[in-house]
């Protein structure tokens, strides 16, 4: 822990407790090779985290340059899961029925490969989706989707309102948390939202992070995570006010926030979440040092696991090469002397390695023709999705499971 002096990148005050997490790689980084002149010259930066005990919001401290984290080599494709497109188009739904199809249209701030605006393309519903990574924009722009590749900020904000007047609703799943000057972010929306707009925004929720107790959510593109308080205290300076949220279990517990320009009344689930912050004590110091201690004993548990199955002989792999993971090797320090790959779905992942640790990351379709004695679950966010589908392949395997502690659960 330090004490050098750092603002909240939210409200401005001073993070009194700085964290330090060690030597990260940047997560979604993989190596195209395991040679030198990848492996020699690899990005790392100190993992610093520093809790704001007057708006509580988790923040990462030296975020590296955003060029370095989105860009043409983008590892993330979100519509590799089926249940995450199923959860994105109920959503899409009910935003359709708000929009008036002749004049209206709809922002997506992070529109990744065009996983929630495709319903909205196909149906001709006027749309921008607006990404800081070239691959995944030539992705959605493949799956007819009207995207632009180019990071969020006020000046964007004005260069979209030059061409496409206001927005009557602006969505951002799972990327609000990736920009580090959330301010920049927040004037932009002011700039570009109707009055009588929504803006909608869901990402991972920090009640639900402290719960399972895992640092896995915190890796450098989750610059942030949010609260409700810290969300409000982000918008409010720009009177765009919170009024209603939802809670998902999806990536492992998710919050999604609706905001307005309008004075519409707070719903009881919202003020419910308030109350339920404060309860649990996400202003208080200690909160967050008993999630470092639960952080230190999962890793801790992890490794003599891995370490143990390895010196009795054990074939050890892993099943999702999942940004998070990165964390938990990086931290855990397992790395490819321990476990022998990672098998993945994701064409751009496959025959890459993962960043800091170097595990080869393989196809998912040798999964089950491999069959490792054990396989842990990274992409344990998608258990269900993954064990049905193995399941059926004749998986033979042993799953384990690390988050909030160790499982060990038999294929078949
Ligand atoms: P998944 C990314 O995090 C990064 P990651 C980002 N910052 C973020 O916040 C979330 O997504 C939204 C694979 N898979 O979703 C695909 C299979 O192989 O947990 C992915 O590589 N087979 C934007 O990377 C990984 O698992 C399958 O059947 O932590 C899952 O990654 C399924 C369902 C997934 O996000
Ligand atoms: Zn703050």
């Amino acid at each position: 822990m330090n004490n050098l002096n750092y603002s909240c990148r939210v409200c401005n005050s001073i993070l009194l407790d700085i964290y330090e997490f060690g030597n990260m790689p940047i997560a979604n980084n993989l190596l195209p090779k395991l040679n030198e002149v990848y492996t020699k010259n690899e990005y790392k930066y100190k993992m610093e985290i520093g809790v704001c005990t007057k708006c509580s919001s988790l923040q990462i401290i030296n975020v590296p340059d955003k060029e370095l984290m989105f860009n043409n080599k983008y590892a993330y494709f979100a519509s590799q899961s089926k249940f995450m497109k199923i959860h994105f188009q109920k959503l899409g739904q009910n935003l359709m029925k708000l929009m008036d199809k002749e004049n209206d249209y709809i922002l997506e701030i992070g529109s990744n490969d065009g996983i929630f605006l495709k319903p909205f393309a196909e149906r001709n519903y006027k749309h921008l989706g607006v990404d800081a990574s070239e691959n995944v924009v030539k992705t959605a722009k493949e799956n007819g989707i009207n995207a632009v590749c180019k990071f969020f900020n006020e000046q964007t904000s004005i260069e979209i309102k030059n061409t496409y007047g206001k927005a009557k609703i602006i969505v951002i799943t799972n990327t609000m948390h990736h920009i580090e000057n959330c301010q920049e972010v927040a004037k932009g929306i002011n700039n570009l939202l109707a009055d009588n707009g929504t803006l909608i925004i869901e990402d991972p929720y920090l009640l639900d992070m402290y719960k399972i107790g895992s640092i896995e959510q915190v890796y450098a593109e989750h610059n942030f995570i949010w609260s409700l308080h810290s969300y409000r205290a982000l918008f409010e300076k720009y009177n765009i006010k919170l009024f209603d949220v939802e809670h998902f279990e999806t990536h492992g517990g998710s919050m999604r926030y609706f905001f307005s320009k309008q004075n519409i009344l707070e719903t009881n689930l919202m003020k419910d979440y308030i109350d339920l912050e404060v309860k649990n004590k996400i202003f208080d110091i200690n909160t967050f040092i008993q999630f470092k201690e639960n952080c230190i004993k999962i890793s801790k548990a992890l490794y003599d696991f891995v370490v143990t199955k390895a010196k009795e002989g054990h074939t050890i792999a892993g099943y999702g090469a999942t940004a998070k993971s990165a964390t938990t090797l990086n931290y855990s320090k397992i790395d490819n002397k321990l476990i022998s790959c990672i098998y993945d779905s994701t064409p751009f992942k496959i025959g890459k390695f993962t960043p800091g640790t170097h595990i080869e990351i393989k196809n998912a379709n040798l999964f089950s023709k491999d069959n490792p004695d054990y396989t842990i679950l990274f992409a344990w966010n998608h258990k269900d999705e993954i064990i049905e589908k193995e399941k059926n392949n004749k998986s033979r395997t042993i799953w384990v499971e690390y988050i909030p502690e160790l499982k060990l659960t038999y294929a078949n």
